[in-house]
């Protein structure tokens, strides 16, 4: 049984929170504004946050540059163990935190439990690289000479987060950002921020019991103005940052202006392409999962199917009799497979999106809608729908955060790969199909243009293993596994003269 008070108590998350805290250090000023936090499950108020003041944001960098300059003293494998004792944290916190993020943000209990589990896996990944920082060892073309690279912390790495992942994207970056030895600035979406304040508590019991600074990870509560003054903000060496493309674009622009680091995690548009040669069964799962986990919040979210002529009748039925059995309601019942959307405004866009997707000659075969009545009071809770489209309307370029899936009739694969690819975004994509040539078709140069490409597995539920991120509007960052932590770090090429002559490279004479 679900007890709020319970799994806030355990946080010690109050009835009113500090806008900012690194460690020790928490509070809040008294012309902070207060936010009250109500859930989209009920339609409740959780709790009420303090917004953080730009005099509070620049107070916590302070400290966050005094902090940087300790923790990259300690050895990587130093800080890799402090991340193994979070990682043990988060096991024994996976039940409340997974509670406690499905009750605040409205995703499944499984997805919620799913989302620690990420932090989890990242967490025991951390540690292995914590011993793995490899730079090379280069042959100089000059006789006894010696060079080679190392990789030292940037410095601050500051996280923005977006509502749908409120934890796990902040651990791919915090847990890599922190064995490459840098220490974080952390501003959770301003919809979710009782999670963080929670996995800020698990955190700063790791680091006090093991006599870490204040100040190695810093949270602060606030919107797109302490955003904006994190991407200007020069102290901050990179600014890896989760969320819209329009959030992204704003960044980027700032961070450029100072030539400082960006890693950006933007919106996808991601389509599954099922070929005559797919297993019918494998595609249905990983198309509703894909379009209607998280209730289309991810920014994996299956929103396109583009389906063989030979198969697309018979597909569009089954997924018609798959939509009809989706239980949807309260999120902490195991029973439901999709919760409510994050809150009205959402509501308003997926509505919003239907009527233009009607307007442009869309044709809804499961139609859409706001769910009303005992169950539903927080006004969040909406259908999942499916519209027959073409690819170039200008709704289906868009992405929209919501349970909205469209289908697309293909001829040829050329031009199925072609119609994946012709959407701004990059981040997922997947083909369904059992012959080898269309797989590897798909998987070439000449495929998939997204930062993911999947066979037989839908778009979203990407393992931390691999390195995650897209392409064209989705940003270009990578985060997460394979050398994502290279992003976390700067690179330094070192020559070493240990010969009793000066040769100069290139042949270059210069006698004195
Ligand atoms: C996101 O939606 O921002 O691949 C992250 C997935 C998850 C992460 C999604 N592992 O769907």
């Amino acid at each position: 049984k679900f007890d709020v008070g319970e799994v806030l108590s355990h946080f010690n998350i109050n009835e009113t929170n500090p806008a900012f805290s690194t460690g020790k250090n928490a509070g809040s000023s008294a012309d902070a504004e207060a936010r009250a936090i109500t859930s989209p499950v009920d339609g409740l108020k959780i709790a009420t946050v303090q917004m953080a003041t730009a005099a509070e944001y620049h107070a916590v960098a302070e400290q966050a540059v005094i902090a940087a300059k300790s923790w990259r003293g300690l050895p990587a494998p130093k800080r890799g163990d402090i991340i193994r004792q979070i990682g043990l944290a988060l096991r024994e916190n996976k039940d409340m935190l997974g509670k406690l993020v499905s009750y605040e943000m409205g995703k499944s209990l499984q997805e919620g439990w799913g989302e620690v589990q990420e932090m989890i896996d990242i967490c025991d990944f951390a540690v292995g690289i914590s011993r793995q920082l490899y730079g090379l060892t280069m042959h100089s073309e000059r006789p006894g000479h010696r060079m080679y690279e190392q990789y030292h912390p940037l410095g601050v790495v500051g996280i923005i987060s977006a509502f749908n992942f409120p934890v796990a994207v902040w651990s791919w970056n915090a847990m890599l950002a922190w064995v490459c030895g840098n220490v974080c600035i952390w501003k959770p979406s301003e919809k979710t921020p009782l999670t963080a304040l929670a996995c800020q508590h698990i955190v700063q019991q790791v680091f006090a019991e093991n006599d870490i600074d204040e100040g190695v990870s810093c949270l602060v509560i606030g919107d797109r103005a302490i955003g904006e003054l994190m991407a200007a903000d020069h102290r901050v060496a990179l600014v890896s940052a989760t969320g819209s493309t329009r959030m992204g674009k704003a960044v980027a622009a700032t961070v450029a202006q100072r030539l400082g680091k960006c890693l950006l995690e933007l919106g996808g548009n991601n389509a599954i392409i099922i070929t005559e040669n797919a297993s019918l069964d494998i595609a249905l799962v990983g198309a509703v999962f894909g379009a209607v986990g998280t209730a289309g919040q991810r920014c994996t979210t299956t929103r396109r199917l583009i389906i063989h002529e030979s198969i697309y009748e018979q597909f569009k039925q089954k997924l018609v009799s798959a939509y009809g059995q989706i239980q949807i309601g309260n999120p902490l019942d195991e029973h439901n497979h999709m919760g409510p959307l994050i809150d009205k405004y959402a509501v308003n866009a997926y509505l919003n999106s239907i009527e233009q997707c009607k307007a442009q000659g869309g044709k809804f075969i499961v139609e859409g809608g706001v769910l009303e009545g005992p169950g539903f009071e927080s006004g969040c809770y909406v259908k999942p729908c499916i519209a027959e489209v073409e690819n170039h309307f200008a709704i289906v370029q868009h992405e929209t955060f919501a349970p909205i899936l469209y289908l697309i009739r293909y001829h040829t694969l050329d031009e199925a790969i072609e119609l994946q690819n012709a959407v701004p975004q990059g981040l997922s994509s997947a083909i369904m199909t059992n012959n080898l040539r269309e797989a590897e078709q798909f998987l070439s140069f000449a495929g998939s243009d997204c930062g993911i490409a999947n066979v037989n597995i839908g778009t979203s539920g990407a393992e931390i293993g691999g390195a995650f991120g897209g392409e064209k509007e989705t940003g270009g960052g990578r985060e997460s596994g394979s050398d994502a932590w290279k992003a976390y770090m700067r690179r330094q090429t070192n020559t070493i003269n240990y010969s009793t002559q000066l040769p100069l490279a290139q042949g270059i004479k210069f006698d004195l």
